[in-house]
């Protein structure tokens, strides 16, 4: 008898509500609910290939170990003693920081891991801890720790009720929206034109957002640092900002006039590529808005100067009274109060504690940026890297100069994966460990509910059996953990039983009611309120928590309740930027790349399912036609896209939505390295873009890698 299941999708940040058909243990349909109060029924072409994932005869089941010969299969038992006593061998004989630990996206999207991975990686005691973090919204973390007093204290724009929608960098057709993120992003941005608001877009490309939105500013990349300071600039000069509610819970605003005082309309317009009148326009009717809010996302984060413009977002945002108000950017309440965790068990964050070996780069909250992942690698010495753990991520293809890391992964001594692909990173791996798959086991999205534009909660419960001797990501790595401390010594022995006997009666499902429990809506913390995991279980749907809810400052974690306007960290980088301004403006000579997303890609891991990447290929380099005239390069053509780092050749697609000089290609492509087993994903291999990208180019503050705005030339095939 086929039943009706409903669950949650985990692949991106909007979480929409499926109406799942399963008979005699497959997946029949897949469907949007219609009666989820979050996603009403939407939907993205992802989902469906979530039965692709189950049906994959690429997944690999169960644990496999490369040999001379190729992959063979291993039993759990023996597969985690083999990869416990490896690494405990390696970090006796090299040091504790011989081990280094990378791990990717899809962990924000499984409460296991996000409740176990950590108090694991503490437990390896290596400070050579790398993730997908330093790709993408590192700089969010460092700016929210110094103004708010916690790394995820993130503001979130409160799309549902704004007149004003500044986006920069961000592309929330395509990409659903992140960390300000909701089901079905379309019908959103239209109401928010339909109630007489607008939505500007500052980007390079003339994005599908662009294109809906009321402007598109395409700017200069790496310009918005710029943009900021002007719209800042006019707002000051002309007295248009009105602060006095954030006044009595903020400090510092009284010095960002001054500070901002030489960064004219028409000083930036080199610099960002727009003309002066725009951005002044643009300063007045953001402060003239009943309710505005700027957001930035990746186009931001990854620029060499991401932090100083995620502050300056931050700050445009309250020096206009828009931060914790109705349409403005706002903080969530979520069930789980993630906030409130990383300030119990990190002290909400810290940053620059010590410095990566080979670069100098600064750690934030105990990780390392992973652009300089491969250096540790590579370069000889005390605490250079010999094993390494990768959980659910793939470097090679996802971090600056992929291509460098491929060659210094072949050079470890060993290599460990928690994940369920053969693929570019993890071929490397002596041994693969295979999770369950998201059917296969229970979800609650611990982390991305903190980041949601509305406050929802959800368990998702498995909808299929898990295969008999199958294991979850979590029991993976405190299994994992547990091998490695028998190894280490007899008293890593007695710990690793201890820790075992905890993890079997606080498992992550415990945990998870325990916090939900005490959260801001749980059954011990209100009157009123009722949630616990029973309740969530047995809702099987989202639990509508309500809008964002003004919070400051009681909700604030700086010592003393006020944010931080002008935190010193920032001052000082600002005037630094101000002091070399000349040489930073110059217009980089040639063409500038920039990455992309289409709605049928998830960063590298969804290329094996044919009804995703069926059709015309995703991999093209988007280039504008006087750029392409300019080169003798046609649409269709191979082209030859070269930087510092590498060549790659690659589709050419000329299209007038890209800024002149300036060309996109998306992230996640480059399925045709031997030894993977990826067998539809090499058919549709495509070229991967971090082969091109430079791991020397960072955010100068946090060490974030900079994959936007890499100088590159393009050159037809000889
Ligand atoms: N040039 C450029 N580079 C980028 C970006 C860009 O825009 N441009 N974007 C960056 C961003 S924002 C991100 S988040 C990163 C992503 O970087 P990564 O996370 O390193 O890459 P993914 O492609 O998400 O790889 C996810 C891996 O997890 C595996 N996996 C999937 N589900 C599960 C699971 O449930 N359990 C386990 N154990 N494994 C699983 C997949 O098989 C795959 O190997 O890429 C970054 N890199
Ligand atoms: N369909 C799909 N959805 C996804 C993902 C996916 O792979 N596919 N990945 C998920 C992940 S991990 C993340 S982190 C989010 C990311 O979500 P978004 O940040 O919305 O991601 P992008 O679509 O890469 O948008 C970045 C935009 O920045 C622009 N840009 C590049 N350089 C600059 C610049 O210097 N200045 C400005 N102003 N703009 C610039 C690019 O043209 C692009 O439109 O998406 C998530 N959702
Ligand atoms: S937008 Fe697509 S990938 Fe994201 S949660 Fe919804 S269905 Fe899944
Ligand atoms: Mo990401």
């Amino acid at each position: 008898m086929p039943h009706l299941h409903r669950r949650a999708c985990n692949l991106c940040e909007a979480i929409c509500g499926l109406q799942v058909e399963v008979d005699a243990g497959r997946i029949v349909s897949i469907k949007g609910d219609p009666d989820d109060p979050h996603s009403r029924g939407f939907i993205c072409p992802k989902a469906l290939a979530l039965k692709d994932l189950q049906e994959d005869p690429d997944r690999i089941r169960q644990p496999m170990r490369r040999t001379p010969d190729g992959w063979e299969p291993v039993g759990w038992d023996e597969a985690l003693d083999e990869a416990g006593r490896a690494i405990a061998a390696i970090q006796k004989r090299h040091g504790m920081d011989a081990l280094g630990i990378y791990w990717g996206n899809p962990p924000t999207h499984n409460h296991g891991l996000v409740l176990t991975m950590n108090p694991v990686f503490d437990a390896l005691r290596t400070r050579n801890r790398y993730s997908a973090a330093s790709v993408d919204q590192l700089p969010q973390y460092l700016v929210s720790r110094l103004m708010f007093g916690n790394q995820l204290m993130f503001p979130v724009p409160d799309l549902d009720h704004t007149q004003f929608w500044l986006i920069l960098g961000g592309n929330p057709l395509a990409s659903n929206g992140s960390v300000g993120s909701g089901p079905d992003m379309r019908s959103r941005l239209k109401a928010i034109q339909a109630r007489g608001g607008a939505v500007v877009v500052v980007d390079p490309r003339r994005t599908e957002t662009a294109q809906l939105a009321s402007q598109h500013l395409a700017i200069r990349p790496g310009g918005d640092v710029w943009l900021l300071l002007a719209l800042l600039q006019v707002i000051t000069s002309e007295q248009l900002a009105h602060p006095a509610r954030v006044l009595e819970w903020s400090r510092g605003l009284d010095q960002v006039a001054a500070l901002v005082a030489t960064c004219t309309p028409e000083s930036v317009v080199d610099a960002t590529g727009l003309d002066a009148e725009s951005i002044r326009q643009l300063a007045r009717d953001f402060a003239a808005a009943p309710s505005a809010v700027a957001y930035g996302r990746l186009g931001v984060c990854q620029t060499p100067n991401a932090t100083l413009s995620h502050w300056l977002i931050n700050l445009l945002n309250l020096l206009t009274g828009n931060t914790d108000r109705v349409g403005g950017a706002m903080f969530t309440t979520p069930a789980f109060d993630i906030t409130g965790l990383a300030k119990l068990f990190a002290g909400g964050g810290h940053y620059a504690r010590w410095k990566s070996r080979v670069r100098g780069l600064p750690e934030f909250s105990d990780e390392l940026p992973a652009a300089t992942l491969a250096d540790e690698m590579l370069t000889p010495g005390v605490g250079q890297i010999k094993a390494m753990l990768l959980v659910a991520g793939n470097p090679v293809l996802s971090t600056p100069n992929g291509a460098r890391l491929d060659t210094a992964m072949q050079q470890l001594d060993y290599c460990v994966a928690v994940d369920f692909y053969i693929n570019e990173s993890t071929r490397h791996a002596n041994l693969i460990l295979p999770p369950v798959t998201t059917w296969e086991r229970g979800n609650f999205e611990a982390a991305v509910n903190a980041v949601q534009v509305r406050n929802v909660a959800r368990y998702s419960q498995a909808a299929l059996d898990a295969p008999a001797d199958s294991r979850q990501d979590w029991q993976i790595l405190t299994g994992l953990l547990a091998r490695v401390e028998q190894h280490r010594d007899a008293m890593g022995w007695l710990v690793g039983r201890l820790r075992h006997g905890v993890s079997r009666v606080l498992t992550p499902d415990r945990l998870l009611d325990i916090a939900l429990r005490l959260g801001p809506h749980g059954a011990w913390r209100r009157a009123g309120a009722r949630l616990s995991l029973g309740k969530l279980r047995s809702a099987q749907r989202n639990l509508d928590l309500g809008p964002l809810q003004p919070s400051l400052p009681q909700a604030l974690y700086t010592a003393d309740k006020k944010v931080d306007a002008v935190p010193a960290l920032m001052r000082e980088e600002l005037v630094r930027l101000l002091a070399t301004r000349g040489a930073q403006t110059d217009a980089a000579a040639g063409l500038v790349l920039i990455g992309r997303r289409h709605v049928r890609t998830n960063n590298s891991w969804m290329h094996n399912y044919t009804r995703l990447v069926k059709g015309p290929s995703g991999c093209t380099l988007l280039m504008h036609p006087v750029d392409a005239d300019q080169r003798q390069v046609f649409h269709g053509d191979m082209v030859s896209l070269r930087s510092r780092t590498g060549a790659i050749t690659v589709e050419l697609a000329v299209s007038e939505d890209m800024r002149p000089g300036v060309v996109s290609l998306p992230h996640g492509w480059g399925h045709d390295k031997p030894g993977t087993r990826l067998r539809v994903a090499r058919d549709y291999a495509g070229a991967s873009v971090n082969d091109v990208t430079d791991e020397l180019l960072v955010d100068r503050l946090s060490g974030n890698a900079a994959v936007n705005g890499v100088v590159v030339d393009v050159l037809p095939m000889p």
